[in-house]
């Protein structure tokens, strides 16, 4: 940090805060020292297991980190942070029922580094906004709640009663409960995300927006009318009794690692897998399983039969050509493709659907993809004789400006061969963040439902607010506007993980108060309001003591299944408070005798939360009794059950028309998808390497095709300025260089948050209003040193100050 110092503290409004917005504004994006190694043929193995030790040594938690691992994913241990891959429901290895990233996760938390208040009053808020998210989130733990008080350049220690009387007067303050919003990120408990919510409601508010927003909102919104359910319809056990395996914009091998045991399970007995995805990633094409022999010492399983090497956004040109040769395979073999007495009884708009096929051919179709019509004929015949096809996916699809129609595509695809609501066979939406799916569940939404509403009306007695609140993208705009003046962070890096870094710095700096309940620091905390405040808390890993005695709260994995989590590491610091504890005090001193609700019953005991809860959501009978039990329980799922899909269209699921977007690109441009290493959790970037793409020591790196390097006259290893010129205005990301990749033409892949600077806030999908974040035009031009100053220019004529 000290060596980095450059210009003194400046007030803010001044260029130096506007320049905090990108990382290393000042230091001018160093580049390290790029290595390249062959991209990898298959995923995880030996070299998996040392990357995992490695982080823990360099965590100083060595001993620490590795006891906790014992217990990470058991029955009475603790649920993994990372990811949201479910466990196995029967048996658990004793010894490694996780993977390298769940341990690199763990890695992160378990750290015996630790922020003091010396550190905060060494180094002002300036200084530490220079760091990027990787030198930042390496600094240790959060240890004691710090305050930022009007004009101050240091966060300074508050004590937990003073912290919450400043929040109380902030939110008093408000002309209206709809000018704050309150935010979450994906891992906190169904405990503390129901009290969260409840909160915000009480107070009179449904702006909570959520990391769902950027995340799987996408999957939702195409789900929830189509099949009555905005989750997936499979469990684990599908998996290993199916036809076909589809996984499609998704990486396993890096984003959901113990998701590669499911498919080379299910491949022993017999399924077979095609991957649908731009880049070859590795944990696609093989596993060396490093529990078994085989996995150490030989060659590892090949996973997908079929890889389909499509182009970014070609996706609903190929579901559409994959529709086409299946209606022309059931002509020639008629009744044979497709289930017709599930389409006549469960699903509506058949006849409609098929119509549209008259106008599309496979070989326009396989052009617009990007693939070989044979290739995509091979996907089809693959499909035509199954009937148990499980389609996965991930940001791949979720990300594209009409992720929501492609999600309906596969659905559509499902609806013509009766594969939904079948033992081995439905949809898969694989969620990120390892609670995501339950704080849905417990309403953490912007909009919920009027049944969601009444419940909780009837249950508690107070009215409750009935208007939709923002999303996230609609909340950066409305903290630009001012309409929105506090925003409270549950968890997440807001600033980092949105789109568009300089404009939503902008937004977040007109603030009045911004607050962040968080494990670690990151540099969401150092793009503030007029004040801020950071409010340390407990990681999943940590011991959850109240009234003396260890508490466990559970979580809803990516099938459905609620579970306890009790954590097994001693907290770094006695001044911890857990999550639920900070909404309840934060409750009873913004409410006071306003309140309804018993906040502090809720503050002494989750089991009078989860009581509650079980009044409040159905699905949750015998909650406290049934969470206690072994691998805990299922959520009722009336699509996955009983095929019972969309109430509006009486019960059946309806098949959607779509349309095949026209992706032109003009010579000189690119489409960008924003994707993530093997070496980061989000924004908490653990390494610098991304160990399967063979990408070493740097993350400033654009994949390019080779053929598209020659064409623009570049040579791999060329250090080039990334633009995007959205909305006429000019964003730059600069100082990247040039990697040969096998990547589609006219495609390129950079990594996220590095580039989010280049995603325009108003490109979003179409439905669920998300950062269409793999979908970004780029400009590429050799690097110019005077694009700094351009950079400097445009900030101080105020050109992204929209
Ligand atoms: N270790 C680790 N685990 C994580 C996370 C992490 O950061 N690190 N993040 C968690 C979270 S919150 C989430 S949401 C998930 C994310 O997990 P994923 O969904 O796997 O997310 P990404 O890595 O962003 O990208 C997914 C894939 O989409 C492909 N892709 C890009 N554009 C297209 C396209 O147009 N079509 C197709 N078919 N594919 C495309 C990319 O090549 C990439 O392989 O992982 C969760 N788990
Ligand atoms: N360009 C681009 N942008 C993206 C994406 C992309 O693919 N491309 N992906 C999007 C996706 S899928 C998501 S989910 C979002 C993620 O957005 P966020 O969820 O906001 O971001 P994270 O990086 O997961 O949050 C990390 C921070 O959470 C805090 N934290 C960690 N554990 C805990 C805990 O137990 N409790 C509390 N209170 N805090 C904790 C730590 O302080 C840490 O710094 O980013 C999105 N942004
Ligand atoms: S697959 Fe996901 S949840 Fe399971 S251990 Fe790995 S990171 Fe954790
Ligand atoms: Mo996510």
């Amino acid at each position: 940090m000290k060596e980095d110092h450059h210009a003194g503290d400046q007030h803010p409004g001044g260029t130096e805060w506007v320049l905090k917005a990108i990382p290393d504004a000042e230091n001018p994006y160093r580049l390290l020292n790029l290595k390249l190694t062959p991209v990898k043929s298959w995923a995880a193995g030996i070299p998996a297991v040392m990357a995992a030790m490695k982080d823990l040594m360099e965590e100083k938690a060595f001993l620490r980190g590795n006891i906790a691992l014992l217990k990470m994913n058991q029955f009475k241990g603790f649920d993994c942070p990372s990811c949201a891959w479910p466990d196995p429901d029967d048996e658990r290895s004793p010894i490694a029922e996780y993977c390298e990233n769940g341990a690199k996760a763990l890695a992160e938390e378990a750290t015996t580094k630790k922020l003091t208040t010396e550190f905060f009053k060494d180094n002002s808020v300036v200084d530490l906004a220079k760091l990027d998210d990787y030198r930042i989130g390496k600094l240790g733990r959060l240890t004691e709640p710090m305050y930022l008080p009007k004009g101050g350049t240091h966060y300074q220690p508050i004590c937990w009663d003073d912290a919450f009387k400043k929040i109380a007067e902030h939110l008093n303050a408000l002309e209206a409960p709809d000018e704050a919003a309150f935010y979450t990120s994906g891992r906190t408990s169904n405990e503390a995300s129901f009290v969260y919510q409840l909160f915000a409601k009480e107070f009179g508010t449904n702006n909570m927006p959520d990391c769902s927003n950027m995340c799987h909102e996408t999957s939702g919104s195409a789900l929830r009318p189509t099949i009555g359910i905005g989750k997936g319809t499979v469990k684990l056990e599908d998996f290993y009794d199916t036809d076909v395996i589809i996984v499609i914009g998704q990486n396993p091998g890096t984003n959901a690692p113990r998701m590669m045991s499911a498919l080379a399970k299910g491949k022993k007995n017999g399924a077979r897998i095609i991957a649908v995805n731009p880049l070859p990633e590795a944990g696609l094409m093989g596993f060396r399983n490093p529990q078994e022999v085989s996995g150490v010492l030989g060659n590892g399983e090949k996973l997908a039969d079929l890889y389909l090497p499509v182009r970014i956004n070609g996706d609903m040109a190929f579901l559409k050509a994959i529709e086409l040769l299946l209606l022309e395979f059931e002509k020639q073999s008629p009744g044979e493709v497709l289930d017709h007495r599930f389409i006549r009884e469960k699903t509506v708009n058949y006849d409609l659907f098929i119509e549209q096929f008259a106008n599309y051919n496979l070989d326009d179709l396989a052009a617009e993809a990007g693939l070989e019509p044979a290739a995509i004929y091979e996907a089809a015949q693959m499909l035509a004789f199954k009937k148990r096809i499980i389609v996965c996916w991930g940001m791949g699809l979720t990300q594209q400006p009409n992720g929501v129609d492609m999600i309906r595509e596969m659905l559509n695809i499902l609806l013509l061969k009766g594969s939904i609501g079948i033992q081995g066979g439905g949809v898969c939406p694989v969620r990120g963040h390892s609670n995501v799916q339950g704080n849905r569940t417990m309403l953490i939404d912007e909009k919920p439902t009027d049944e969601q509403l009444d419940r909780l009306e009837n249950f508690f007695g107070f009215k409750v607010p009935r208007s939709h609140g923002y999303d996230v993208v609609r909340v950066i705009k409305a903290m630009h506007d001012e309409k929105v003046k506090v925003l409270f962070c549950m968890g997440g890096n807001f600033l980092s993980a949105t789109p568009d870094t300089t404009y939503t710095a902008n937004a977040l700096r007109k603030l009045n108060l911004l607050v962040c309940v968080s494990t670690k620091l990151n540099r969401g905390h150092l793009i503030h309001g007029k004040e801020a405040i950071i409010l340390p808390t407990y990681g999943r890993s940590d011991k959850d003591i109240v009234n003396g005695e260890l508490q466990f709260v559970s979580t809803e994995n990516s099938m459905g299944v609620v579970q306890h989590s009790k954590g097994v590491l001693d907290p770094v610091s006695r001044n911890l408070i857990n999550e639920t504890q900070i909404v309840c005090r934060m409750a009873m001193a913004t409410l006071g005798s306003r309140a309804v609700v018993n906040w502090q019953r809720y503050h002494d005991s989750y089991d009078a939360v989860r009581d509650d809860i079980e009044q409040c959501i159905p699905g949750f009978k015998d909650y406290n009794v049934r969470v206690r039990e072994k691998g805990g329980f299922y959520l009722p799922n009336a699509a996955r059950d009983e095929q019972r899909f969309a109430k509006q269209y009486g019960y059946r699921a309806p098949f959607t028309l779509t349309v095949v977007p026209e992706n032109r690109l003009a010579d000189d441009e690119y489409m960008m998808a924003t994707t993530r290493t093997h070496d980061q959790f989000n924004t908490t970037i653990y390494g610098l390497d991304d160990r399967y793409r063979g990408i070493h020591n740097e993350r400033r790196v654009v994949f390019m095709n080779q053929k598209d390097i020659d064409k623009a006259g570049f040579k791999a290893g060329d250090k080039v300025d990334l633009f995007n010129y959205d909305d006429d205005i000019e964003r730059i990301a600069p100082l990247f260089i040039i990697v040969s990749y096998p990547i589609p033409e006219k495609n390129t892949v950079t990594y996220f948050p590095e580039t989010n600077v280049l995603v325009s806030v108003n490109n979003v999908v179409k439905e669920s209003n998300m950062p269409a974040s793999k979908y970004v035009k780029i400009k590429i031009r050799g690097h110019d040193p005077e694009v700094y100053k351009k950079i400097d220019e445009m900030l101080h004529k105020g050109q992204l100050q929209r």
